[in-house]
Parts: C-alpha cells; sequence; structure tokens
C-alpha cells in the first residue's frame, strides 16, 4: 500500500505553517483526511495540533540550551537526533493509510536546503523505506521579494537547490500573493513566476542617466565600497550568470498561492496530487464510505 505526502519547505517566514493550515482546513471541508506532522522544533502556536510533533521528541530550546548551540546550530542537531531515532515517524506513519494526505511542516533554517546531506537522508526514508510514502516537495517564498529583485532571486536559488539535493517532485510556490495584489501589474509578475534571466541586468539603455547610486560610485574611487561593488560590471557579469544558470535549467517556476481563497489552496493541491499521484491510487469508494479509523484530520 502506498502513502502519500507533502513536504512544506522554505525559508522562515515563508508562510508553511500557514499554507498547511490552508490545505488541513481544505480536506476538511472536501472530506479527504489528511494527517499533520510538525517537524519544526521551534514552532509553538498552531491551528491544528499536529498528529505527530518533532517537539515530543527533542526541542531547539532544550538543545540551545544544554548544548550552548545557536538556533541553525541547534536545529542541525535536532535533525540528526531525529535520524537517529527514526522509529519515532516510522511508528506512527505506518499506521496512516493511503487515503490520507501527510503533511510535513519544515522549519526554515535556510541549511538545512542547501549543503547538509540531513534532508536527503530523511527524505529517503521516508520515500524509499518500508513507509514508501509518494512525495513531493512543495517550497514556498514570499511573493513580497519580486520587489526586491536580488533577493528574489536568491530565495530562487535556494529553490532550486532544494530540488537538485532531494531529487523528488518539487512544486515551487510564491506565497502571501495578497501583500502584493494591486501594487505589481500582471504582466511584471508573469517575469518572476516563470523567472526571466534578465530581470536582474540593469533596466537601464545605454544613452539614460546615470541612477543616484551610480552618481555616488563614480565620485566615490573605494573598490570596496558597497555602491562600487553593487554598480560593477564584474557584479552586472555574475548576476547575469546567474539569471543564466535559472534559465539553463528552466526548472524553476512559481505557483500562486492565497491561502484566505479556497480555490487558490484547492488548484496547488491539485498539483500536489499530480505530483504524487494521489488520485490514480484511490480505489472507487461509495459516496458514504467514511475512512474508518481515528487518526489524524478526517
Ligand atoms: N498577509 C499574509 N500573511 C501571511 C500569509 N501566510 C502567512 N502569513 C503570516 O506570515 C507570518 C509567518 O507565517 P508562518 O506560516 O508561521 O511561516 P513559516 O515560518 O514559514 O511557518 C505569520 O505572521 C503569518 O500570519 C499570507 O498568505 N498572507
Ligand atoms: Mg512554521
Amino acid at each position: 500500500m502506498s502513502k502519500f505526502g507533502v513536504l512544506v519547505m522554505g525559508p522562515a517566514g515563508a508562510g508553511k505553517s500557514t499554507f498547511s493550515s490552508a490545505l488541513i482546513q481544505h480536506c476538511q471541508t472536501t472530506k479527504r483526511p489528511c494527517y499533520y506532522v510538525n517537524l519544526d522544533p521551534a514552532a509553538e502556536d498552531f491551528d491544528f495540533e499536529p498528529d505527530i510533533d518533532i517537539k515530543d521528541l527533542i526541542t531547539l530550546s532544550d538543545v540551545m540550551e544544554e548544548m550552548s548551540l545557536g538556533p541553525n546550530g541547534g536545529l542541525i542537531y535536532c535533525f540528526e537526533f531525529l535520524l537517529e531515532n527514526l522509529d519515532f515517524l516510522t511508528e506512527p506513519l505506518d499506521q496512516v493509510t493511503d487515503e490520507y494526505l501527510i503533511i510535513f511542516d519544515m522549519p526554515g533554517q535556510i541549511e538545512l536546503y542547501t549543503h547538509v546531506p540531513i534532508l536527503p537522508n530523511l527524505v529517503k526514508h521516508l520515500m524509499r523505506g518500508s513507509l514508501n510514502i509518494n512525495m513531493c516537495a512543495a517550497y514556498l517564498l514570499e511573493s513580497t521579494f519580486v520587489v526586491d529583485k536580488p533577493k528574489f532571486f536568491a530565495g530562487t536559488l535556494s529553490a532550486m537547490s532544494a530540488m537538485l539535493m532531494l531529487e523528488m517532485p518539487h512544486i515551487n510556490i510564491l506565497s502571501k500573493m495578497d501583500l502584493i495584489k494591486g501594487t505589481v501589474a500582471r504582466k511584471d509578475l508573469k517575469r518572476f513566476l516563470d523567472p526571466d534571466p534578465r530581470l536582474l541586468e540593469d533596466p537601464r539603455k545605454p544613452g539614460d542617466e546615470e541612477d543616484e547610486e551610480e552618481a555616488r560610485a563614480r565620485r566615490d574611487p573605494d573598490p570596496a565600497s558597497k555602491e562600487n561593488v553593487m554598480g560593477g560590471e564584474s557584479f552586472k557579469r555574475l548576476n547575469r550568470a546567474v539569471g543564466q544558470l535559472i534559465d539553463d535549467f528552466s526548472m524553476v517556476s512559481f505557483l500562486e498561492l492565497d491561502v484566505q481563497d479556497e480555490e487558490s489552496v484547492g488548484a496547488i493541491l491539485s498539483y500536489i496530487d499530480d505530483a504524487i499521484q494521489y488520485h490514480e491510487a484511490q480505489e472507487p469508494k461509495e459516496p458514504n464510505d467514511a475512512v474508518d479509523t481515528d487518526i489524524g484530520y478526517d
């Protein structure tokens, strides 16, 4: 029997827990059972009580205090501890049947998604071990990043790094769309949803007047000053190369999410379902065939 799940990832504050709650709410409305796993050892408040909470195994505050670690080192320690105690996840998840959508709500420390092999090992255990969960990654990035292009591209690179590292079906989501509604024109937004590598380049055409930053750079000959570094030709070349890299892979595009909008949540869930092939695995059921278990949300 297969199981089905989604790994909700992304930087701190991107809206992962809010999206997880919206998914649970949507599943309840559509009478679909789901199972909520909190893997953020620092998360305190939940709209829905987790079925599994990593804090019952280990908490970030205890680790930071007892091991004298900071929040990033502490988080890595928590995940290393989880990997040594995988029964904590395996035993309860073993009971979850194929009707359920298992939602893993992840922490936001970027280290987890970029250069340590902890997450790939965890994913391998969940997907390829005895649990055999069909999983998809949902990587959230805040839509407000589109007003700060370097920030947006940095976020896009971290999404890409997670994609390459995890080797699992992956969708990218631009969250908190309500915050930019009416402030960013549709055609400008399109260049972010399907990132345009030229976005990072200087938008001015030759012959345009120099802007304030460039004028400052010209007046200040210090090669190490921020303006000179940011406005320099090599920095522009680097930006161009980053844009080109994202374009060459042509793997990164974003879906829009407005958690307040039931339709938007439902649309994202359809993409997740396609990626994990949820519907193909469901037996045709009688309309009143309720799921007969007492776990999770149904
Ligand atoms: N306006 C707006 N705020 C949001 C949205 N999603 C999350 N937030 C807020 O962003 C903050 C971080 O959200 P949270 O879900 O805890 O982020 P996480 O750290 O990625 O789990 C909270 O204050 C949320 O209320 C959204 O869609 N719109
Ligand atoms: Mg959270």
